[in-house]
């Protein structure tokens, strides 16, 4: 591949970054053979989609054996549900390497979403340099991709030599707040892609003014977290993680790796508009453009300021002993830099385009704690790495809440597979959205509902490439039992989840 200007070597699928689009019809049987010409093993995942646990794609899970060099896997699943959604490797760093690609699925019978032009946007984060080495790095120094970081690891270290009140002082004796200069990513010196483009290549997409536009915004970038605009048009957000929602108009939209939206926008003029995705660490801007014709470029709209971690972003610590204004508290994840007047979506505008068909009180609550230990960079769920934790048990058929709560000054956006959660987004039950990754803001909780009615044994990770890598991972094991244990809901008895 030569994106950057130097040629290197990445993993493609049918010789492209990103992967062929697959376009399924809901209810369709489709078999996917997958050929590994890799000289190590590969797996696909599909990303948001419900099927038999051992057609997921992760390896040693539901007795998938992953892909050998040479191997052809057939994957052989029906679609049960519509919408966005993607696939990507889910073996050592390919995703990150180019392993991933976009899947479109057509609902029986049309789509009540109208559109004249259906685009995928897939966004990523490309590096020159291949996944091992960015691992290895971060496990040498967390900071390796950020000198501001080292204020913020130094600051870490001393809480645990001098305990929290003295690092405090010496913090803050610095001048204020030199950490909050620290910025909210992990690795840096990326080029951002718009369906495997560079901003100079400017993926297009044509359009006559008047038309309605849908694009599938895709993140299916390794560690980036992106502010989406397209200055100039309003986004009408009409899915969510492939689940169609109530539309909701918005200026702007923050996603994290492996999030979608849908929104479909109404051009015009006869311009190019710049569809523009800023990293929130703001070290450019992955660009592609809506146009009338072929070699327009729109405006390249300034790169906002970067976000900065504040106090509020540090929940999980304590800091009763310390004299702070609420105004102190206001989250640096938040600072999106939203011009006055416009509208951010935000996960409580997001509620089910229909009727939630279980709706049950959960009968248990599972406390999910994230965690990090920024000298040894390793990522942790309730204090353990993968490679140190019990399975998460569910009963099949219970509904269950999962509590998070973010002890770190990142933010993580955590997916389970298998089965979609509904957000407790303040929307009544009925109205909940589904979500197959959530967002858990730095130093702050947020709880889902989740009714465990696929039983297997499912991933559920960080979708951070290298925090996954680096521990926060669970097995969650869904048991099927005797028939007449599993409770009889609504949910279960049509087979699942749909969007409609
Ligand atoms: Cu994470």
């Amino acid at each position: 591949m030569n994106i950057t200007g130097t040629p290197i070597s990445k993993i493609t699928i049918n010789d492209g970054i990103p992967g062929p689009t697959l376009r399924f019809t809901e209810d369709e049987d489709v078999t996917i053979n997958v050929t590994n010409k890799l000289d190590e093993p590969t797996s696909i995942h599909w990303h948001g989609l419900i099927v038999p646990g051992e057609m997921d794609g992760v390896t040693s899970f539901n007795g998938f054996p992953g892909i050998k060099p040479g191997e052809t896997f057939t994957y052989h699943f029906r679609v049960k549900q519509t919408g966005t959604y993607w696939y990507h490797s889910h073996t050592m760093g390919q995703e990150q390497d180019g392993l991933y690609g976009s899947i479109i699925i057509a609902p029986k019978g049309g789509d009540h979403i109208k559109a004249d032009r259906d685009y995928v946007v897939v966004l990523s984060d490309f590096s020159e340099e291949e996944s091992d080495e960015i691992m290895g790095n971060l496990k040498k120094s967390s900071d390796y991709y950020s000198t501001a970081r080292r204020t913020l690891a130094d600051f870490f270290h001393d809480i645990k030599t001098e305990g929290f009140d003295k690092a405090w002082k010496t913090a803050k004796e610095w001048g204020a707040m030199r950490m909050a200069q620290t910025d909210l990513a992990d690795v840096t010196g990326y080029t951002f892609l718009v369906n495997g483009k560079s901003p100079q290549q400017n993926w297009t997409g044509l359009f006559k003014p008047g038309e309605r536009v849908r694009l599938r915004v895709i993140n299916a970038s390794a560690m980036s977290f992106f502010d989406v605009r397209i200055p100039g048009l309003k986004m009408n957000v009409v899915q969510s993680d492939g689940q169609n929602i109530e539309p909701v108009k918005v200026d702007e939209f923050r996603f994290a790796p492996a999030e979608t939206y849908d929104v479909i926008v109404m051009p015009k003029d006869d311009k190019a508009y710049t569809i523009a995705a800023e990293p929130i660490d703001r070290t450019g801007f992955a660009i592609g453009t809506l146009a009338t014709a072929k070699g327009m470029r729109g405006e390249i709209p300034k790169q906002r300021e970067r976000a900065s971690l504040k106090m509020g972003d540090m929940g999980g610590m304590d800091m009763s002993d310390m004299e702070m204004t609420p105004a102190d508290m206001k989250s640096g994840w938040i600072e999106a830099g939203t011009p006055p007047g416009d509208k951010a979506l935000s996960y409580a505008d997001l509620r089910y385009a229909g009727i939630q068909k279980d709706q049950r009180k959960p009968e248990r609550t599972i406390e999910v704690h994230l965690g990090g230990n920024m000298e040894r960079y390793i990522w942790t769920i309730n204090d353990k790495k993968f490679s140190e934790a019990e399975p998460i048990r569910l009963k099949y058929g219970e509904r269950v809440r999962l509590n998070f709560t973010n002890d770190t000054m990142m933010a993580h956006p955590m997916h389970l597979h298998g089965m979609f959660v509904q957000l407790e987004n303040g929307q009544p039950a009925a109205k909940m959205p589904n979500k197959h990754t959530v967002i858990i803001p730095p130093g702050q909780s947020y709880s889902v509902l989740l009714t465990a009615d696929a039983a297997g044994e499912w991933a559920f990770h960080c979708h951070l490439f290298y925090h996954m890598m680096s521990g926060m991972m669970r097995k969650v094991v869904v048991a099927k039992l005797d028939p007449s244990d599993v409770p009889a809901t609504p949910a279960l008895a049509e087979g699942g989840h749909h969007a409609h």
